[in-house]
């Protein structure tokens, strides 16, 4: 089998400015065309996009303002050479989705969340991909009672039929993670999405994203999550990065937590042959909080390096050996075998 040449994308909010929950930015915005800008200089070959930035301010543009922003933004990547991977709706910001979008409570807000999706079709048909992503960021519940879970899965499928339907080109790639900002989400793994996929009019045109830390949050290990995906033929576009244990979503660079699990992802992508179709590496990671202006792209520079740097890693691993350990059921040695490779030996 001849070796995949990967593509690497990531959005404009992973050079964000460093506020969390208890403190303000500790980085000065920078302007959209900046971010782009940086992304052609270093060498990735897409940007990932919610539909808003695409077009700021999408609730309040007409039909054909939303087409003539997009289709100007359309002709400066194909000027620059960079193609849009995805477009998401984001569909958590809204006072409409106070409560949930395709599962708010309120039929009106549910209304919205459907036609805001539709907009968000547009905008991916004029920078000219085919595929949708749902962040499913606020369909879950604070409190059990406070929605009918059965109910919300009928929401969800409705949703995503009316978006099929709405364009019949388009793919919808399911991005599951368990909590935050949730307390519990509908939709938390890919066998989640996957199943959730099978209900809706035309069950091949959904698959699904795994970011890594939203497979760790779920307690499950992502390289199982991507071997299982990719069983279905479903993984079409993947969140890289790192997460420290059951806590806040961290979007640390890939590898940066735990080396190993990186590099079984790794393994788990090259041998299920990801991007031979076209598909993106993405990587979902923000700096660090302390990180300074002239340091705004080491996270991703240093998660496509190590990302590199473990393709190697598996492409060099003694597979051979690990058959015979693997058959004489000698799982110890072949634990050392891994640490020792990943160590440089
Ligand atoms: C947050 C998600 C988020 C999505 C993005 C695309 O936890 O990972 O970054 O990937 O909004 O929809
Ligand atoms: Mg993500």
């Amino acid at each position: 089998m001849s070796k995949t040449n990967y593509k690497f994308c990531f959005g404009p909010w992973n050079l964000s400015e460093g506020q969390d929950p208890y403190g303000p930015p500790t980085r000065k915005a920078q302007t959209f065309d900046w971010k782009l800008e940086q992304l052609k200089k270093h060498g990735f070959d897409a940007m990932m996009f919610h539909d808003d930035d695409a077009v700021p301010d999408i609730d309040h543009k007409s039909a054909a303002q939303i087409r003539d922003e997009a289709k100007a933004l359309r002709r400066r990547l194909d000027d620059l050479g960079i193609a849009a991977e995805i477009v998401a709706p984001r569909l958590w910001f809204s006072p409409m989705t106070i409560d949930g979008a395709y599962t708010s409570n309120d039929p009106k807000c549910r209304q919205y969340a459907i036609e805001r999706s539709k907009r968000c079709i547009d905008v991916a048909r004029y920078l000219g991909t085919d595929l949708i992503v749902l962040w499913l960021a606020r369909e879950g519940s604070y409190l059990r009672e406070a929605k009918n879970a059965r109910k919300c899965v009928d929401y969800l499928v409705e949703a995503i039929d009316a978006q099929l339907q709405y364009d019949k080109k388009i793919r919808i790639a399911i991005e599951p993670k368990p909590n935050e900002p949730m307390d519990l989400a509908y939709i938390p793994t890919i066998g989640h999405a996957l199943a959730l996929a099978q209900l809706t009019c035309d069950p091949k045109r959904v698959g699904c994203l795994i970011e890594t830390a939203h497979a760790i949050l779920a307690g499950l290990d992502p390289a199982d999550e991507i071997d299982f995906a990719m069983s279905f033929g479903k993984l079409w576009s993947i969140h890289l990065n790192d997460q420290n244990g059951l806590k806040f979503d961290q979007d640390k660079p890939f590898g940066s937590a735990n080396l190993r699990v990186a590099f079984n992802q790794v393994r788990a992508l090259e041998r299920n042959g990801y991007g031979r179709r076209g598909e993106y590496v993405a990587f979902d990671v923000h700096p660090f909080r302390t990180t300074k202006e002239e340091h705004w792209m080491a996270h991703l520079l240093n998660s496509r390096a190590t990302f590199l740097r473990l393709v190697e890693k598996a492409r060099t691993f003694d597979e051979k050996t690990a058959q015979k350990l693997i058959a004489n059921r000698d799982y110890q040695a072949l634990d050392q075998m891994v640490l020792e490779h990943l160590m440089g030996r």
